[in-house]
C-alpha cells in the first residue's frame, strides 16, 4: 500500500506506523484518516507473520493534535454527523484489529488524538506526553468516541471533568488514572510497544483474538451514537464557528451559549 500521511515499516512481524504531519502536530486531516481506514481495514490475520502494530507520530513533539482544525471551516451538521461517524467507523476497525495495536505516544494526545491512542489495545507514552479532549475550547464534543473510552479507562469522576475543563494532563497523571500502560523516558516509548508485542506473540495467537473480542464485547455502542449526533447538533451552534475560528486566528473565544 502506499500512503501520503502514513509512514509503514514492518520489521520483525510488528508494523511500525507513523501518522506523518508534523509540521500539523500530525493533526488528522480526511487523508489521513482515509489512509488510517486503508490499512486497519484489512484482514490482519492475511498479513503474514503479523505480530502486531505500534502506532505512533512523526517528530519530536505531537502524537497527534486531534482532528484537522482547517477542515473545520463551513462545517455544517450533516457533515458533522458523517465525519464523526466515518471517523468512529475507522477507530473501531483499530479496536477490532485481530492482532494487538499499541499506541506509543509520544507527545500531544489531544481530542482525536487521545481518541485514537484510547481506540488502540494498550498504551505506552514518552514521559513528555500530553493528554486532553480540549473541543469545549472549540464550541463542541469529542466525536471520535472520547466521551465513551474516556469513561471506560478512568471512570467517570476524572473523564466528566477532562471533558468538561478541556484540561490537558501529563503522562505521569494519565498513568495514575488508568489511561496508560506505561511511561518510559522520552524516545524509549516505541521500543516499550515492541516489547510488548514480542511478548504477546509468545502466546496462542487465537486466544489473543478472543481476548480482544471479549474485551470489547464488554461495552456497549450506544454511547457512541449519541455522540455523534450530539457532536452534530455542537456543530450546528455559532459557539462552534467562534471556536473554531478563534483556533485558526489564535485568539481566545467567546462563547455566547447559542
Ligand atoms: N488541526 C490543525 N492544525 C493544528 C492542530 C489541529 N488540531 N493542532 C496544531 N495545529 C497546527 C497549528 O495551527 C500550527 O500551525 P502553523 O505553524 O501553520 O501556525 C502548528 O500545528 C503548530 O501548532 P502550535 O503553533 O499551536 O504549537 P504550540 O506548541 O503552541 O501548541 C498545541 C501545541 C497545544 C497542541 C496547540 O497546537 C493546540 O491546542 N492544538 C489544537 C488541539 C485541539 O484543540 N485538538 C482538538 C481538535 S477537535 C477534535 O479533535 C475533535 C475530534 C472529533 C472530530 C469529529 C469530526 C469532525
Amino acid at each position: 500500500m502506499t500512503y501520503q500521511n502514513l509512514l509503514a515499516v514492518e520489521e520483525n512481524g510488528i508494523i511500525t506506523l507513523t501518522i506523518n504531519r508534523p509540521k500539523a502536530l500530525n493533526a488528522l486531516n480526511q487523508q489521513t484518516l482515509k489512509e488510517l481506514k486503508q490499512f486497519f481495514g484489512q484482514d490482519a490475520l492475511a498479513v503474514e507473520g503479523l505480530k502486531g502494530v505500534v502506532l505512533t507520530g512523526a517528530g519530536p513533539k505531537s502524537f497527534v493534535a486531534g482532528a484537522d482544525i482547517s477542515e473545520f471551516t463551513g462545517l455544517d451538521a450533516q457533515a458533522g454527523l458523517e465525519m464523526a461517524q466515518h471517523g468512529q467507523d475507522i477507530f473501531f476497525l483499530i479496536e477490532e484489529f485481530k492482532v494487538p495495536v499499541v499506541a506509543a505516544i509520544n507527545g500531544f494526545a489531544l481530542g482525536g488524538g487521545c481518541e485514537l491512542a484510547m481506540a488502540c489495545h494498550l498504551r505506552v507514552a514518552s514521559e513528555k506526553a500530553r493528554f486532553g479532549q480540549p473541543e469545549v475550547n472549540l464550541g463542541i464534543i469529542p466525536g471520535y468516541g472520547g466521551t465513551q473510552r474516556l469513561i471506560q479507562y478512568l471512570g467517570k469522576t476524572k473523564a466528566i471533568e477532562l471533558l468538561m475543563t478541556g484540561d490537558m494532563i501529563k503522562a505521569e497523571e494519565a498513568y495514575r488514572l488508568g489511561l496508560l500502560n506505561y511511561v518510559t523516558p522520552a524516545g524509549e516509548e516505541v521500543a516499550k510497544a515492541k516489547e510488548l508485542l514480542e511478548k504477546i506473540a509468545t502466546k496462542a495467537p487465537i486466544a489473543i483474538q478472543k481476548v480482544i473480542e471479549c474485551v470489547n464485547s464488554h461495552f456497549s455502542k450506544g454511547g457512541f451514537e449519541k455522540e455523534v449526533i450530539e457532536f452534530a447538533n455542537a456543530v450546528n451552534t455559532e459557539d462552534f464557528k467562534e471556536g473554531a475560528s478563534a483556533f485558526l486566528e489564535k485568539r481566545a473565544p467567546n462563547f455566547k451559549g447559542h
